[in-house]
């Protein structure tokens, strides 16, 4: 009966070492990581990491007593040679022992609960003197609107420093896009924790950074099948590089001089022809008269201003926006013949993709 067991246990050691290699490796990636919540940037991403690190230390503790516990009863209680096989003293219910497992937990959740419930209602609340930045989640790509400047941006966007920002944000619905309306989430974790988009509502997140930089994040709301291309990047500036910024985003866009390549490409993108959607019936391209409204994809008048397009998973170079024209399914999936979501394949020529690029590179 004993050897069995031993040999049982011999040949599936390589297994659980496989495991925990499998572990350590995955493990590792996690160090250096830009998108650490162990990392906070400012004081909205601060707090709830003030409240992980003794609740950790609280379950470390917890942990060691538990296992510990688990280790002393196997190695003092084990068969020993001696062993005449019967059954060790039967117990069924120990009052006392199931009082104090119950008491103890409840005591350490309920000390946890206060500063944890306080914290969400500190972050939450209304700042003094903040930005508001409007955040609407697509599929697959988050679009920013700064109603103090009328500035529209997607997937990057930017902040001062040292000020709160305070995001209103929600979801497409029928009523802006084929979009059907789904969840996503806004997640910056070196900034705040997540917070819910939703359709048909306004939900609330502060944000800060204390130091200028990019911090980066992801729609943490599993939304389709472009859900992990769906990217935040966050440029945080001082505040004179924060206003050099709005100043730029609020300049129309130059028209390109007629007869250049750029021109031709600028009429394409208000009218392709042969049937096929025109690239403004989806995009703005803001040449100065009237308000910027938004649109179905991302606003492109200063397109070149970011480093990264289309959920900010590519670099903004002339043979990545050549591919996104030529076949956008290519360079992420959104499969817009089935569901109209996205961006679609326009079956652009040769000569088209050339003058729609020359103009999109203008858009700086
Ligand atoms: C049916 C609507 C629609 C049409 C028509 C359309 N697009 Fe798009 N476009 C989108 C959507 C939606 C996205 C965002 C896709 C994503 O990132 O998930 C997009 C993304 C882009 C981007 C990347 C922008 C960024 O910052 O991420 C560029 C550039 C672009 N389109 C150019 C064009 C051009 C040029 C045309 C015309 C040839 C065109 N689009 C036609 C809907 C459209
Ligand atoms: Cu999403």
């Amino acid at each position: 009966m004993r050897e069995q067991s031993h040999t049982r246990r011999r040949r599936r050691t390589p297994v659980y070492l496989g495991v925990f290699a499998a572990a350590a490796v995955i493990l590792a990636a996690c160090g250096d990581a830009e998108q650490n919540a162990l990392d906070p940037a400012g004081p909205f991403a601060q707090a709830p990491h003030d409240l992980i690190i003794p609740v950790a230390w609280i379950a470390l503790a917890v942990f060691i007593f538990v296992q510990g516990l688990i280790i002393l009863s196997v190695v003092r209680f084990r068969t020993r040679k001696d062993d005449d096989g019967s059954l060790p003293k039967q117990i069924h219910g120990n009052t006392r022992l199931e009082v104090i497992w119950t008491v103890i937990p409840a005591v350490i959740l309920a000390v946890i609960a206060v500063p944890t419930v306080q914290g969400i209602f500190e972050v939450m609340e209304e700042p003094e003197d903040y930005l508001t930045v409007e955040v609407i989640g697509h599929r697959w790509w988050f679009e920013y609107y700064y109603p103090d400047y009328d500035i529209y941006t997607a997937n990057e966007f930017a902040i001062p420093t040292d000020r709160p920002v305070r995001l209103e944000m929600t979801a497409a619905d029928l009523a802006r896009s084929p979009d059907l309306g789904v969840i996503h989430s806004f997640w910056v974790p070196r900034l705040a924790g997540k917070q819910d988009l939703v359709p048909g509502q306004t939900t609330f997140l502060n944000i800060q950074a204390d130091e200028p930089g990019r911090y980066l994040g992801q729609c943490a709301e599993y939304c389709g099948v472009s859900h992990a291309n769906m990217r935040i990047r966050v440029e945080a500036y001082e505040e004179a590089d924060f206003d050099a910024w709005v100043e730029a985003q609020t300049q129309p866009a130059a028209v390109p001089a007629d007869g250049t390549v750029e021109a031709e490409g600028r009429d394409l993108f208000l009218e392709l022809g042969d049937g096929r959607l025109a690239c403004a019936s989806c995009h703005q391209v803001w040449e100065g008269d009237g308000d910027r409204a938004p649109q179905q994809g991302p606003d492109l008048t200063h397109l070149l201003s970011r480093e990264e397009f289309a959920g900010a998973i590519h670099d903004m170079t002339e043979e990545n926006l050549r591919e996104w024209l030529r076949d956008p399914d290519s360079m992420k999936p959104m499969q817009y013949e089935v569901n109209g979501i996205g961006m679609p394949n326009l079956d652009l020529t040769d000569d088209e993709l050339d003058a729609l690029v020359a103009y999109m590179l203008s858009l700086d």
